[in-house]
């Protein structure tokens, strides 16, 4: 483990390091500067500085956020968006009316025609695969490629404070009863050699927004194991996370629940550091 390898007088430094005011960026930076792996620093970094893990967050960098000023709903772009849940840390937010009826059955019937089993990313070689991790089919719109994505996409960037440009294209998916995808983070694993190729456009994951079309009869919840959080999966409503890190400690491990009864439909969005071109 690599808490072996912090010793007084690495847990001094970096405490003095947080003292003088430098984030945890800056020390992460300093500490790979030095020659520690990212994996090994983060976990010391998170251990000695981030004591209270909701600092971690806080402390590192810019992410998507939600800004509700103590309302219960927020505008966002074109309509008023209820705020129904905010967990702080993993960073959540549960959202309500955030797509119509028309709008949730419209972006079905653009994607049905393109749906094909879901892929995983190998991490090994940054290529994708079908995989028993994630038994839905998908498909992908090009960002802004219809009246309707535009629309949805100017409400995510206005809801979340992250610019359109930053986002990859919406993932339409669609579980059948007893489809699943297991517990994943969103972000791509800094430590597999896939990775960097991956990165080179619009930089790393740092925000997901899932949106559900439809709401399946039972089963299909969007679960978040290391934070004990089920959110279930309802017409219109939508779940946002953000993750400032690479790194298991932002707790957004998740997964969508395996479908009972009925079908399940979703849209996800993916937020990226920088712009994805
Ligand atoms: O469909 C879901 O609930 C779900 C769960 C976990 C979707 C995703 N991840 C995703 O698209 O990344
Ligand atoms: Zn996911």
């Amino acid at each position: 483990m690599s808490e072996q390898l912090i010793t007084p007088e690495l847990r001094q430094w970096i405490i003095q390091q947080a003292q003088a005011g430098h984030s945890a960026d800056v020390v992460l930076e300093a500490m790979k500067a030095s020659g520690w792996e990212e994996s090994v620093a983060l976990d010391a970094l998170e251990q000695v500085m981030m004591a209270g893990a909701a600092q971690a967050q806080a402390a590192t960098r810019h992410v998507p956020e939600v800004v509700t000023d103590g309302l219960s709903r927020v505008w966002a772009h074109d309509k008023f968006v209820n705020v129904l849940v905010q967990i702080r840390h993993p960073r959540v937010v549960v959202f309500g009316d955030f797509l119509s009826a028309q709008e949730c059955e419209e972006l079905k019937a653009q994607a049905q025609p393109r749906m094909t089993r879901s892929q995983t990313v190998v991490n090994a070689t940054g290529d994708s695969e079908v995989n028993e991790v994630r038994t839905s089919q998908g498909m992908f719109f090009e960002r802004g490629e219809s009246e309707l994505c535009r629309r949805i996409e100017a409400r995510i960037a206005a809801l979340v404070n992250w610019p359109v440009e930053n986002g990859e294209g919406i993932q339409v998916l669609r579980y059948a009863p007893g489809a699943e995808y297991k517990p994943h983070f969103d972000y791509f694993d800094p430590n597999q050699p896939g990775t960097a190729p991956i990165l080179k456009r619009g930089g790393q994951r740092v925000g997901t927004v899932v949106m559900y079309l439809n709401t399946p009869d039972s089963g299909g919840a969007t679960t978040f194991p290391d934070a004990g959080v089920d959110v279930h999966a309802v017409a219109g409503q939508a779940v946002f996370f953000a993750y400032g890190l690479p790194h298991p400690s932002t707790k957004t491990l998740h997964g969508g629940a395996p479908v009972q009864q009925g079908e399940k439909w979703v849209a996800t969005k993916w937020l990226r550091e920088r712009p994805f071109e």
